[in-house]
């Protein structure tokens, strides 16, 4: 297993319906580091730039006038597979889809509020992280419980 970075992002209706605790807590207890954390109302050029991809969508300007409308929770969790496992772990992007269990099967209804962000491979992960977060703002650390969370 190679240990990976990916980059989680609770939205603004996460926040503002007070599920900040419940979807960190989730991470937590999994076992995953936490080296990254700040709450910022995006400016809408990081918004175009986070959802660049989505740009020729109908959907588009919506979705960046919503993640500009309030503060966001941006995070950088490490740990063995967490891209993948955090995704699985969010469910699908259809709140009706995802599976109880998941963040958004547990917490969302509505596609367009589904709560919560994470990066959908390594080379998003990697453009993600940089773009929200600067070098400096990325902890190296080492939980003191670390050798009960991993192969050792
Ligand atoms: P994000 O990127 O927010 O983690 O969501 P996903 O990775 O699960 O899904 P996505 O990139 O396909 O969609 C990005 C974002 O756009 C919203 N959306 C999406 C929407 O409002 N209407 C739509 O039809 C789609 C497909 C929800 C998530």
């Amino acid at each position: 297993m190679v240990v990976e970075r990916t980059f989680l992002a609770i939205k603004p209706d996460g926040v503002q319906r007070g599920l900040i605790g419940e979807i960190l807590g989730r991470f937590e207890r999994k076992g995953f580091k936490l080296v990254a954390l700040k709450q910022l109302i995006p400016s809408k050029e990081l918004a175009e730039k986070h959802y660049g991809v989505h740009k020729e969508r109908p959907f588009f300007g919506g979705l960046v006038d919503f993640i500009t409308s309030g503060p966001v929770v941006a995070m950088v969790w490490e740990g063995d597979g967490v891209i993948a496992s955090a995704r699985n772990m969010i469910g699908a992007t259809k709140p009706l889809e995802a599976l109880p269990g998941t963040i958004r099967g547990d917490l969302a209804i509505n596609i367009g509020r589904n709560v919560i962000h994470g990066s959908d491979g390594e080379e998003t992960a990697k453009f993600e992280i940089s773009l929200w977060f600067t070098l400096d703002e990325l902890n190296d650390w080492n939980p003191s419980d670390q050798i009960w969370r991993v192969e050792q």
